[in-house]
């Protein structure tokens, strides 16, 4: 059985999710982060050399990063659900956005939360960039969730657990205020019985 290591207010949630969707037996153990730094604890690092959020543990397999932990967990399901069959373009948008999550919309979203959080003198050499990623990545995915309902297409998949959980820290910075597609999308997943009973744990 697969253990997961989670850490409160954190990408982990993904995984909780995950596995409420799919309605696996799971053993979840709680990490707290520190109250001072707000960084994640030492009992982390004591599982993974990373020291991050989310870890899954089975047997003799250790991971940590969350796009892995969702193939992961999905290679072992049976009914193939939550993510489309290979080879098709709905397998393709969904292996897109998987990966856009971490790969392209982290970086841009991460330094506008602690760009807001630091004192600033002035222009710093990453703004122009971190400004251009924030346009053009958001009129994407603005676009896309007009044309279609979920990220892979027509039907909800592992794609938009990972979407999701970015697109709930851009609104926490204040990114979504003219987007209404991707407004009415949150409202849409939320919704969902599985994403309630993630969000409970934290
Ligand atoms: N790309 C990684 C990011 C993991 C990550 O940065 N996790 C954060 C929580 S959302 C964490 O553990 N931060 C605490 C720390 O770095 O001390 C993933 O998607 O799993």
């Amino acid at each position: 059985m697969i253990t997961l290591h989670h850490l409160n207010r954190s990408r982990s949630k993904r995984v909780v999710w995950l596995l409420e969707e799919l309605g696996s037996s799971y053993n979840l153990v709680r990490h707290d982060r520190d109250s001072q730094t707000n960084l994640a604890p030492k009992s982390l690092k004591d599982i993974h050399p990373l020291g991050k959020a989310p870890i899954i543990v089975e047997d003799d397999i250790t991971l940590c990063e969350s796009s892995t932990i969702m193939e992961y967990i999905l290679d072992k399901e049976p009914s193939g659900k939550l993510r489309p069959a290979k080879n098709t373009p709905e397998y393709y948008q969904y292996l897109e956005w998987s990966h856009f999550a971490e790969g392209s919309l982290s970086l841009p979203l991460i330094s506008t939360l602690f760009m807001g959080m630091e004192q600033r003198d002035g222009e710093q050499p990453l703004d122009a960039y971190i400004k251009k990623e924030i346009t053009v990545d958001f009129a994407y995915i603005e676009d896309t969730l007009g044309a279609q309902e979920y990220f892979a297409g027509a039907s909800f998949t592992a794609a938009d657990i990972m979407m999701t959980i970015s697109l709930e820290i851009a609104g926490h910075i204040g990114l979504l205020q003219n987007t209404p597609n991707i407004s009415a999308y949150l409202k849409r997943v939320q919704q969902r019985e599985a994403y309630i009973k993630a969000i409970n744990f934290d």
